[in-house]
């Protein structure tokens, strides 16, 4: 028997009825779940700073579903990264734009993920003296980097007050301790004021060995100098920190204090965890030598004894008087007298 033509458009009208109850019924609960979809045009300065290698359309509607939820954990590794990154000394910086185009980094150069909580608290330790250009690359690059690696972190500059001979690793001695008195660190890494990473995978973070983050620097050609290696840019935690007293207070001078370090580390019983070649890439900022920084003549003779020695020196016979505290807007800025090499 065949239907009648009037039975067949009434049948599908009755189908279009119930697909859109269905299309309805979806939204509703949709909207119900908490999940509110607003459009939101990017016209503020893009957080991510420093144009990574991909490009990013000039203004793209975001369906973004309302994710505030500080009580989850932030993921392993973080979302947001983009990975090479293109690093260049040409342009000159500002350090007022900087701090317009990161809004979210609070007085002193502080950051806490607002969407999830950050899985490590890292204070970022620089030791410093009349390097404020490299600073401001430092401050300009690293920024938005950190902030997609989803960090809680902190930036301390340890600026070394005088005209005595730089001593590196006792900075760092002191922007350990003076950090740990302001927040909760769990994780502390040392780094260079020159030196940029190239992929922002290399997340400043902490790992069950201590780690090597500047790994294959454009001034080795890309490699490591040799494997002991642990200049430049490190990371330890707390407890690998205080397991190796520290570092050494009397490295006055260019040099040998990295190796002090590593020998502390192994004769501890730790080992060197490190990224691979290709995301470990930075860039230094290229310069001549300081003054006062003369390359360290008794190094060698020191590094032979880093054993004997770093049981008594290091956070247990660190003595220094911070002169001035400066809560900037992208850094804290701590001026220390760490006296001389032979005090
Ligand atoms: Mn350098």
């Amino acid at each position: 028997m065949r239907e009648l033509p009037g039975a067949s458009l009434q049948k599908a009208c009755r189908l279009l009825v119930v697909f859109c109850i269905i299309h309805l019924l979806a939204v509703f609960f949709y909207y119900l779940s908490g999940s509110t979809l607003t459009f939101q045009w990017s016209s503020e300065p893009s957080p991510r700073g420093p144009a990574p290698t991909r490009r990013e359309p000039l203004a793209v509607a975001v369906l973004s579903t309302n994710l505030s939820k500080p009580d989850v954990d932030c993921p392993d590794l973080s979302p947001l990264l983009v990975g090479p990154l293109r690093i260049e000394f040409s342009q000159t910086v500002n350090l007022k734009d900087v701090a317009a185009e990161n809004p979210e980094v609070r007085e002193g150069g502080r950051y806490t993920p607002k969407d999830c909580k950050a899985l490590q608290k890292v204070a970022i330790i620089i030791p410093f003296r009349n390097r404020d250009e490299h600073l401001k690359y430092w401050l300009y690059f690293l920024h938005p980097i950190l902030q997609r690696q989803q960090l809680d972190y902190g930036v301390y500059v340890i600026n070394q007050d005088g005209e005595e001979t730089f001593n590196r690793a006792k900075l760092l001695n002191v922007g350990f301790t003076e950090a740990l008195k302001e927040y909760d660190y769990d994780c502390f890494v040392f780094s260079d004021v020159d030196l940029i990473p190239m992929d922002d995978r290399n997340t400043y973070k902490c790992y069950q060995q201590p780690r090597h983050l500047s790994v294959s620097m454009d001034k080795f050609g890309f490699r490591l100098p040799y494997t002991q290696y642990f200049g430049g840019v490190s990371a330890l935690s707390k407890e690998q920190f205080q397991n190796i007293n520290g570092f050494p207070n009397n490295y006055w001078g260019w040099g040998g204090e990295d190796d002090d370090i590593y020998n502390r580390l192994v004769f501890k019983g730790m080992r060197i965890s490190r990224p691979d070649a290709a995301i470990g890439k930075c860039r230094m900022i290229r310069h001549s030598r300081d003054n006062k920084n003369e390359p360290n003549p008794q190094r060698f003779n020191k590094i032979a004894q880093t054993k004997e020695t770093m049981k008594s020196d290091g956070l247990n016979s660190l003595t220094y008087k911070v002169v001035k505290t400066e809560k900037l807007p992208l850094y804290t800025k701590l001026t220390v007298d760490i006296g001389s090499p032979k005090s």
